[in-house]
């Protein structure tokens, strides 16, 4: 190690914090579109104030019946929570104060506390304006979308062939609706042509493995998704063991994708919320052990929402290297979880994890989500090499850019097996 090439002590936090501010990322779990899915694809004032983590948040503060706010329009809920989050309440929350940052960064005079000038400067911007600039500004170079085959309006990009135009966006095939709600699955594939009926026959397997093949070739999907809620258990006599051992695992084998699965939610805890009444529940992490264990040769993607998962979750990752630990999600995309959970990460897996990715559903969410999160990553990181330095361990860098991009970008890549 020559002087030339190490950090002196006082330099090593600020050139952590300078290369993870900038380091280019890859969102591997977003709700966000490429501009040819048209409506699909939210973005601007209105959607980034309705967004339903400050949905959920504003009715803290209001009476309101459930109802009469959906039957609001767009605008005039989201004037309600501007007023409710921002003007009669100071916006702390990680979603209020996200909003904030958005503004900040788009240029927008924070101090005016004026909707009205926001929304004029939002209106200037085309969709692909917006896009570019958002996804310049904060960093992000590719975006792995929410794909679902089921929904008529994405469905229809897919088939006129436009799904892949843009090659900064990337299809996960979500597979929720085939696993949580097969009634529903079953209309929906003999609908699409699909030759299945609701018991599990050896025809109705082959179709299923038909349509999820058709599927990821048509939007070369890097992955299949699916939410499971806390009580997923695995192996069970049930629908779902079925349908993981017989249809999908033996289709991610076959098109060497892995299989992320996202375990913890409770579903429509408060119905009257709608996309916002949902919650997080304590989840057995015994079934991701038996998945990875069971196939050793297939990889599986997994997050989990309840924080009294997370450590365990992580040793799991020690255990078997098929399971790669990914992000902090939604109630746990807050400061305070996303320093515990990285602090913990590191120190059991090393720099071999995905920390975070976004959930954004509207674009400009892409600022704030991942501004927020490369403090709080690099500040561990920063902790970490410091604690070797004193110990006289040198760390270059072109290290740290390396342990950097592995953390942003490269470690999904790699684990999908396509290097990028
Ligand atoms: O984070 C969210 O916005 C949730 O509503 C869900 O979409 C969750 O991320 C999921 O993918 O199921
Ligand atoms: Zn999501």
């Amino acid at each position: 190690m020559t002087e030339a090439t190490a950090i002196r002590k006082a330099e090593l936090r600020e050139t952590v914090q300078r290369l993870a501010a900038s380091m280019p990322v890859t969102d591997m779990h977003t709700h966000l579109y490429a501009p040819e899915f048209g409506e699909l694809l939210l973005w601007g004032i209105d959607e980034l104030l309705t967004y339903h983590y400050l949905i959920s948040e504003s009715f803290r503060w209001s009476d309101q019946e459930y109802e009469k706010f959906w039957s609001l329009s767009k605008r005039e809920q989201a004037d309600q929570i501007w007023q409710a989050l921002f003007l009669d309440h100071s916006p702390v929350s990680e979603a209020a104060n996200g909003f904030i940052t958005i503004l900040d960064r788009l240029g927008m005079d924070i101090s005016s506390r004026n909707l009205d000038d926001y929304r004029k400067a939002f209106a200037e911007k085309s969709t692909e304006e917006q896009v570019d600039a958002v996804m310049q500004i904060a960093g992000v170079e590719k975006i792995v979308m929410t794909n679902d085959p089921f929904d008529a309006v994405e469905r229809k990009v897919w088939e006129a062939g436009n799904g892949k135009k843009d090659k900064r966006f990337f299809a996960a095939l979500r597979v929720d609706t085939l696993l949580n709600d097969w009634p529903t699955a079953v209309k929906e594939l003999q609908a699409l042509g699909y030759g299945v009926e609701t018991s599990w026959t050896d025809r109705t397997k082959e179709e299923a493995r038909r349509f999820l093949n058709e599927w990821i070739v048509r939007m070369d999907a890097l992955y299949l998704a699916v939410s499971m809620p806390g009580d997923f258990v695995y192996p069970a006599e049930d629908h779902r063991s079925k349908m993981i051992d017989e249809v999908m695992i033996p289709v991610c084998q076959e098109r060497s994708i892995p299989f992320a699965l996202m375990i913890g939610v409770r579903r429509r805890v408060n119905p009257g919320l709608s996309l916002a009444g949902d919650m997080s529940m304590r989840s057995d992490v015994s079934a991701v052990e038996a998945l990875c264990r069971r196939y050793p040769d297939q990889k599986f993607l997994i997050t989990m929402l309840a924080r009294e998962n997370q450590h365990e979750l992580t040793v799991l990752a020690r255990k078997f290297r098929n399971l790669m630990v990914f992000g902090c999600w939604w109630f746990l995309h807050i400061e305070s979880m996303v320093e515990e959970m990285t602090r913990f990460r590191l120190e059991l897996l090393g720099t071999a994890v995905i920390p975070q990715h976004s959930d954004c559903r509207v674009f400009e969410q892409l600022i704030y989500k991942w501004e927020h999160s490369r403090r709080i990553i690099g500040n561990v990181l920063a902790d970490k090499y410091e604690r070797l330095q004193d110990s006289g361990w040198q760390v270059t860098e072109d290290e740290i850019k390396r342990d950097l991009n592995d953390l942003f970008h490269q470690n999904f890549w790699r684990f999908l097996g396509r290097n990028q």
